[in-house]
């Protein structure tokens, strides 16, 4: 991508309305744009990441047996008056009515529309487990959305539901998920802690908040320190293997973390004082078992093994792609701008030319810039005529992992700088050693 083509509006000003540092640098990099209270547009840079996050959950949610589809934002107010929650959701709920006066409104979440597809086809527990997963728009009328993307009323949500005969198997796909999560956020650059979570409007009564640390993280939390230890689920977990998942689930239970909600200051006051972590987090994701909560009122029922009809034993399983992209800013930045892990990073590289315009800069660019390009990378070609210490801090502000620097004097020795973005490390280089470097 060509920086003189591109659409990236860069903010110089810090944006007075942004309280914390990763909102701030969202609206700087020109990432997203609030559009009305609480609802954003992505702008090409953040939609990049965004996807790229994603794909992520999507490529573990996969692994781990889920499958996907795609249901609408906006349901009919029938479905949560036959489960109940039509009244009891309250005042977050959007509601509309659409030109027949019928009541509609904009999903706060699903359960009820999977329960709704679920009870229209699935009759037998041979077709079980089930996990049936999306990643949609939802809309929560949020008293105080703030922050930018990590509170807002309009917000992505990957949200995945599962189905079994029993609440040993529920217990089972529960585990998967679980698993699925360390790795997701694992592979997104972040130390997520479970941690024993109240289950809100959802329900149930096993549940299990993910939670990054970070100081501007709207959660207290509690935990031991062992947390950082834990070893992350490998590529080859096999999610069929009970015992294996189980062991995973109770190794990461087995010592103390828990929200405020539920927090427990005896247990907690049990660990040695210098194990104890007493931290602000963001709620990066939230699993939940809820039995029949939603089964029973709406009727999904299964035949069992035993020729008689079941309600299925559901949980539902969510982790916020639009909350995820700024708690990673918060876990990852300098006071110069964002520092991307590469695997979310919205190029791969940025070759900045120190000097557009000039023959020998110009070529030499233009030769990194097509290699790179053919062989796959993500590379942003910062070609305009600013001067260099104007593109500097814009490679610096948004994150780039590497920097590949073009100026006149290197570029007469056939030569580039290349700058780590994370660790400011610089290395001069032939235009051949870094193409190399990038694509080996
Ligand atoms: C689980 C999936 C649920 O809604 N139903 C379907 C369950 N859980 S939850 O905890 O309420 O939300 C799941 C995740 O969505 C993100 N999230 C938000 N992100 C940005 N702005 C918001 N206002 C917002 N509300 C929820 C969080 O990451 C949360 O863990």
């Amino acid at each position: 991508m060509r920086m003189s083509r591109y659409f990236m509006p860069i903010l110089k000003e810090n944006p007075k309305e942004a309280e914390i540092v990763s909102h701030r640098l969202m609206l700087r990099a020109g990432m997203i744009r609030q559009q009305s209270q609480g609802i954003y547009s992505w702008l090409p840079l953040g939609k990049r990441v965004l996807d790229k996050v994603n794909n992520i959950i999507r490529e573990e949610q996969n692994r781990s047996g889920a499958i996907e589809l795609s249901m609408p934002t906006l349901q009919s107010a029938e479905l949560w008056q036959e489960s109940g929650r039509y009244d009891a959701y309250g005042k977050e709920m959007l509601r509309i009515k659409d030109r027949q006066e019928r009541p509609m409104l904009y999903g706060p979440t699903n359960e009820e529309m999977v329960t709704d597809i679920f009870r229209s086809y699935v009759k037998s527990y041979k077709d079980l487990p089930l996990n049936l997963y999306h990643i949609q728009l939802k809309f929560r009328d949020e008293i105080r959305p703030r922050f930018g993307t990590m509170r807002s009323r309009e917000f992505m949500m990957k949200d995945a539901y599962s189905f079994d005969l029993t609440r040993e198997g529920a217990e089972h796909s529960y585990k998967k998920m679980f698993a699925a999560y360390l790795r997701t956020f694992d592979r997104l650059g972040l130390r997520a802690i479970p941690m024993r979570a109240d289950t809100g409007p959802i329900g149930g009564d096993l549940s299990h908040e993910f939670i990054i640390l970070a100081d501007t993280g709207e959660s207290e939390v509690y935990s031991h320190k062992d947390f950082v230890n834990f070893d992350i689920p490998g590529v080859d977990t096999d999610f069929d293997d009970v015992a294996g998942l189980n062991a995973i689930f109770e190794k990461w239970t087995s010592v103390y973390a828990a929200t405020s909600e539920m927090h427990d200051e005896e247990a907690f006051n049990a660990i040695p004082q210098s194990e104890r972590l007493s931290a602000r987090g963001i709620e990066v994701g939230h699993i939940f078992y809820f039995g029949t909560k939603y089964s029973e009122p709406m009727g999904a029922k299964v035949q069992g093994p035993d020729g008689k009809e079941h309600n299925v034993h559901m949980g539902s399983y969510g982790i916020g792609p639009t909350r995820l992209v700024p708690a990673i800013i918060e876990a990852s930045h300098d006071e110069n701008g964002i520092i991307w892990p590469e695997s979310v990073a919205p190029f791969d590289a940025i070759v900045i030319n120190m000097k557009a315009g000039d023959g020998a800069c110009d070529t030499a660019c233009e030769s990194i810039y097509a290699a790179l390009t053919k062989g796959g990378k993500d590379v942003l070609y910062d070609d305009t005529d600013d001067r260099a210490g104007t593109k500097f801090a814009t490679a610096d502000l948004i994150g780039v992992p590497v920097q590949i620097i073009a100026g006149p004097r290197a570029v007469a020795n056939g030569e580039v700088e290349v700058k780590d973005r994370k660790t400011g490390a610089r290395e001069t280089m032939t235009i051949d050693a870094v193409i190399n470097k990038l694509l080996g």
